[in-house]
C-alpha cells in the first residue's frame, strides 16, 4: 500500500541510524516498512505507544510507565514520537550498552528534566513499575520490596542521600552500577 517513495526512509535518516545504532540498513528498512504500516502518519502519539506498551504487559497497567517511557523518548519534546526517536529508543533499552541505558533511566527518573533526581522522582516511577509486575508475581516478591513505596525507600537508600536531597547524573549511574540490587528495582522483567 501506499507508494514505494512515500514509504521509504529518507537516506539522511538511513544513515544516521546505521551509525548510532548497531541495526543494519536492511533491519532498520524492514522496521521502517512495519512501522509505516502501523502508523502511516509517521508519529506515534502517546496513546498509540500505550497501546503497544500493553501488548507487551497484557497481565499488568503499564499505562503509567509507558506515560514516562513515552516522555523519555520524546527527545524533541513535541508530544509525539518519530521513527528516529523510536529506534533510538529501542537501540538504548534493548540492544545499547550498560552506560547508555543507564543514562535513558536517568532520563526516565527526571520527570521534571531538571538534571537532578529527587526522592518524589524515585517514588513516581517506582510505582508506575510496580503497576507493570502482575499480581501474582507480586506475592512472590520480598518482603521489603512487595509494595511500591517500600521498593522507593530501598532504592533511594542506596544512594545515601537525605530524603531532601538529590542525585546528579553521575551519583545516579555510579549508585546503579555499583549494586545489583538497586539496578534490579528500576527495571521490571517478565518472568518468561
Ligand atoms: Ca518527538
Ligand atoms: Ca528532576
Amino acid at each position: 500500500m501506499g507508494n514505494a517513495k512515500s514509504s521509504a526512509m529518507s537516506k539522511e535518516i538511513l544513515e544516521d541510524l546505521t551509525l548510532s545504532t548497531k541495526f543494519t540498513e536492511q533491519e532498520l528498512s524492514q522496521w521502517y516498512e512495519n512501522f509505516q504500516k502501523q502508523c502511516p502518519t509517521g508519529r506515534i502519539t502517546p496513546s498509540e505507544f500505550e497501546a503497544i506498551y500493553s501488548r507487551f504487559f497484557p497481565e499488568s497497567e503499564a499505562k503509567s510507565y509507558a506515560h514516562h517511557v513515552f516522555r523519555s523518548f520524546d527527545t524533541n519534546d513535541d508530544g509525539t514520537l518519530d521513527f528516529k526517536e523510536y529506534i533510538v529508543a529501542l537501540h538504548m533499552t534493548s540492544t545499547g550498552k550498560m552506560s547508555r541505558k543507564l543514562e535513558w533511566a536517568f532520563s526516565l527518573f527526571d520527570l521534571d528534566k531538571n538534571g537532578y533526581i529527587t526522592k518524589a522522582e524515585v517514588s513516581e516511577i517506582c510505582h508506575a513499575l510496580f503497576k507493570l509486575i502482575p499480581a501474582k508475581e507480586r506475592s512472590r516478591l520480598p518482603e521489603d520490596e512487595n509494595t511500591a513505596e517500600k521498593r522507593a525507600n530501598k532504592l533511594w537508600s542506596y544512594f545515601n542521600k537525605a530524603a531532601g536531597g538529590r542525585l546528579t547524573e553521575a551519583e545516579f549511574i555510579k549508585g546503579i552500577v555499583e549494586n545489583e540490587d538497586a539496578l534490579h528495582l528500576i527495571q521490571y522483567q517478565p518472568q518468561e
